[in-house]
């Protein structure tokens, strides 16, 4: 057998690294975990994805626990005799990558590749099974071209466009931000305040899909992914049905419409709002208060969006010297400018009802603004309590609406707008289209030349991929404009259409385009005459699991989900749904915090490794808590862990010294043949239905019960103990690849373990077996009773009083005692 210098390996204790050089050698020669490409492979197809690992620095702890469940995952599939396509690679492009580069006064593309070659080996000693064939980083030229490649298609079907508005700006970063990459008004990657810019920028029309994003999500349901991902990206597309009406404005030829979810309440609008960072605003503003106007937009600009957004804070505005009419009754409304209206949300403009809406009663009692109940809900009246009466009722003071219920003054006043044309039923969502351009250097360059007489026009297919230019030192710095405008070589080109003198864009792409379609490209690696194969994709895909943390619920996920169905509408790939079932590891925390340099409880996942080897970290961290559910360190014992190895490894190591593979077990101890079916059994539920931490548990019992067969049953040569032993390395194989791989070579087998192994429980092994208990009176048998030999007393004591046998000795006499000495005697004494 192979050997590695110095292994300290003896038939008592496994020495972990020596394992690891071992079976990794022999992992990289044989390539057992390989996919089968071939059309005729007609094994069932597994396609098993883990979210990939950003360069930043080598892998940690968290993707040490997000990476060993999709690993379980994974060699689950493989010992299941399936075709199995688990990939890696790295999401090499990008902010993170960037900002770590600069922090260390290092070229990004020299920074990202060193940290790759660093992780990948990190990734090989840590055991995954994958297929290193496919590995594939985003920021390699044959990847992003594919990423040109599609954006110009989205560019082709008006699903890429480029417009001004306001956009979220990091003053840290020096970039824009989509809506989804500001958490809680913080850059998602640095944690700085959020501002606003008006800028012009690259889009992708993801809220053209809006519909469909929410209607997909029934192939998501049922279990499949998490109920919490799914309720949050229902949040974020924020479906609301309502009404948009149209309002006239004194002064002025167009009306202005706004959206409401309650257009049964028209008849209680009392004042009309609009965002004061609106266009509209300043455009309505009467000339006597354009300075208090003025005066207020500059402090609203001073907010950051949480400030605006929270309801503690008293409402502020400033009216705009203007009045709208309401489309219904003709009653003039004036027109205020407030903070709590949002310009970008339905059209930035309201139709203030206070009796009926918080927000707006908050405002009127601020500023003196009449309160009008439309709807009698049997609530105290608003304007005294300051609670607004949002319920159910019947409608009043509303003409034609007067005495129905809300649903039905819903329908009936959106007959009354339409067939006026003031106003429809409308549906609107609180999804945002993708902000996709960056300012910064390190990502997809976007393929569009900008000619003074052609306008956008996209760099034709052949001559793709438009490269980043080389640029260095100061020349990468974030400076507010793209850094790529600086190389005036790359920038100058002639245009693609009438050859005229032009400019290239110079913005790059956000990151999370190139991880929108990544597990598409795994399927043809190396491809170069299109981004995929869809007929291979068609064949492996959906992604039957995916597995990654749920910072992703709103970002890459709806991302990669739109891009799914945009594929699908080009005819590229045949389904509408890119992951069929979602897994969200828990994080590893260390008492009972986040792990962080300024907390200095961060634990180095190396230095784990180097002290207790792979598995025992793997284990540790499977056998902690289940896969959703977060580790704290502090609480785990990975010295437990690697002592369990070594006695699975000793029963595996006596089982292989005593017997050969092959003796039929049929001959072997009964008891521990059920205790290892059972075992099989619960062991593959278990593993299907995600409860790693309990199948393990179930393979320790197996190997204490191994060891007792040992030590003191049949001893290491039954039959029935091989059959134990191989059982508990094939079940180990998900969770200590190393320690099983020997234990199975020392079981005398030659060959992986991890392919192909796992038994099938014996069904006659797994029924329950029962023993004979006597029920006697007085101390003579008059029963017999079959039952379970782990029968609780109570219970036998239960059905030996119900004997009718027995009940015919005891008659009417009187119970005085039961004796119960379970399963095998009860003893009724009467008198
Ligand atoms: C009148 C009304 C009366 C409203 C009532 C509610 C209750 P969702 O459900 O989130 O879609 N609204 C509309 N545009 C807004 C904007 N740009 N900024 C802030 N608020 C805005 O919310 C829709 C409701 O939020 C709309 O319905 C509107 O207030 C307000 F008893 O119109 B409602
Ligand atoms: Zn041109």
């Amino acid at each position: 057998m192979t050997a590695v210098d110095g292994d300290q390996t003896t038939g008592d204790t496994y020495d972990a690294r020596a394992l690891q050089d071992k079976w990794q050698a022999r992992w990289a020669a044989e390539l057992p975990f390989q996919a089968d490409t071939d059309p005729g492979d007609t094994r069932p197809r597994s396609y098993i994805v883990d979210m990939f690992a950003y360069p930043s620095g080598d892998l940690h702890m968290g993707h040490a626990e997000a990476y060993a469940i999709g690993d379980v995952i994974g060699r689950y599939r493989f010992q299941r005799g399936d075709n199995v396509l688990h990939p890696v690679g790295w999401d090499s492009f990008g902010l993170p990558a960037e900002n770590a580069a600069i922090k260390n006064n290092s070229h990004p593309a020299e920074w990202t590749y060193a940290n790759i070659e660093t992780q990948a080996a990190s990734f090989r000693r840590y055991g995954i099974a994958v297929d290193w064939s496919r590995r594939l980083h985003t920021s390699d030229p044959e990847y992003y071209k594919w990423n040109q490649w599609l954006f110009t298609r989205f560019f082709e079907r008006g699903l890429a466009y480029r417009k001004d508005g306001q956009v979220n700006w990091c003053p840290k970063d020096q970039t824009v931000l989509a809506n989804e990459q500001v958490v809680q008004g913080r850059c998602e990657r640095c944690g700085t305040d959020v501002v606003r810019r008006s800028l012009n920028q690259w889009y992708f029309k993801i809220t053209d899909y809006a519909q469909r994003l929410l209607d997909d999500m029934d192939q998501l349901e049922g279990g499949n992914w998490p109920d919490e991902i799914l309720a949050m990206q229902r949040n974020w597309i924020g479906r609301s049905t309502g009404a948009d009406v149209d309002f006239a404005i004194e002064g002025r030829d167009e009306p202005v419409t706004v959206f409401t979810t309650r257009p049964d309440t028209l008849y209680g609008a009392t004042f009309f709002v609009v965002a004061a960072d609106a266009d509209l605003a300043d455009e309505l503003c009467a000339p006597e208060r354009r300075e208090a106007f003025e005066a207020y937009r500059s402090d609203v600009a001073k907010l950051s969006d949480i400030e605006r957004q929270t309801t503690e804070r008293p409402k502020t505005g400033v009216f705009l010297g203007r009045h709208a009419v309401n489309p219904v009754n003709g009653e003039r409304m004036p027109v205020w400018a407030a903070d709590y209206v949002l310009a970008d949300y339905g059209h930035g403009a309201i139709m203030a009802v206070p009796a009926h809406d918080q927000r707006d009663l908050d405002f009127a009692l601020a500023f003196d603004l009449p309160v009008r109940v439309v709807v009698e809900t049997g609530e105290a009246d608003p304007a005294e309590t300051g609670t607004a009466t949002a319920g159910e009722g019947t409608l009043r003071d509303s003409g034609p609406l007067d005495g129905l219920g809300k649903t039905e003054a819903v329908q009936r006043i959106i007959g009354v707008l339409e067939e006026r044309g003031t106003g429809r039923g409308t549906i609107n969502y609180r999804l945002r289209d993708w902000l996709l351009s960056r300012q910064r250097y390190w990502g997809t360059p976007i393929p569009i030349v900008h000619c003074p007489a052609c306008g956008q026009v996209p760099v034709p297919d052949e001559q793709l991929p438009v490269t980043l230019p080389e640029l260095k030192g100061a020349e990468l710095a974030p400076k507010g404009v793209s850094p790529l405008a600086s190389a005036t070589d790359w920038v100058n080109v002639d245009c693609p259409a009438c050859g005229g003198p032009a400019q290239r864009d110079t913005d790059t792409m956000d990151t999370f385009v190139d991880s929108s379609w990544y597990f598409l490209r795994y399927i043809s690696p190396g491809l170069d005459t299109a981004p995929f194969d869809t007929a291979a994709v068609n064949e492996w895909g959906p992604v039957d699991h995916y597995i990654g943390g749920k910072e992703h619920a709103t970002l890459h996920l709806m991302y990669a989900r739109f891009f799914t169905k945009v594929l699908h509408d080009m005819g590229m790939v045949s389904f509408t749904e890119p992951f069929r079932r979602l897994t969200n590891q828990g994080q590893v925390i260390n008492q009972g915090r986040a792990m962080s340099k300024s907390l200095g409880n961060g634990v180095d996942l190396g230095r784990e490794i180097d002290a207790y080897g792979v598995d025992a970290v793997r284990l540790t961290m499977l056998f902690a808590s289940p896969p959703e559910e977060d580790v704290d360190w502090a609480d785990v014992s990975v010295v437990a862990a690697q002592k369990f190895l070594n006695r699975a490894y000793r029963v595996m190591n006596e089982a292989g010294a005593a017997s050969k593979p092959g003796a039929d077990p049929a001959a072997g101890d009964a008891d521990l043949r059920r205790a290892t079916h059972h075992a099989i059994d619960q062991v593959t539920n278990l593993i299907e239905s995600k409860r790693f931490n309990v199948a393990i548990a179930r393979v320790m019992e197996l190997v204490s019960a191994a060891r007792k067969a040992i030590d003191s049953g049949p001893g290491a040569a039954d039959p029935a103990v091989r059959e134990a032993a191989e059982f508990v390395a094939v079940s180990l194989s998900l969770f200590a690849p190393y320690v099983a791989e020997e234990g199975w070579e020392r079981l005398g087998h030659t060959g992986t373990v991890a392919v192909g192994n796992w038994p099938d429980a014996d069904p006659a092994l797994l029924v329950q077996e029962t023993v004979t208990c006597v029920v006697q009176v007085q101390s003579k048998v008059r029963d017999k009773l079959s039952v379970a030999p782990d029968i609780d007393p109570a219970e036998l004591e239960r059905l030996a009083l119900a004997s009718e046998k027995a009940q015919g000795f005891i008659g009417d006499k009187q119970i005085r005692k039961v004796i119960v000495r379970a399963p095998k005697l009860v003893n009724i004494v009467v008198g």
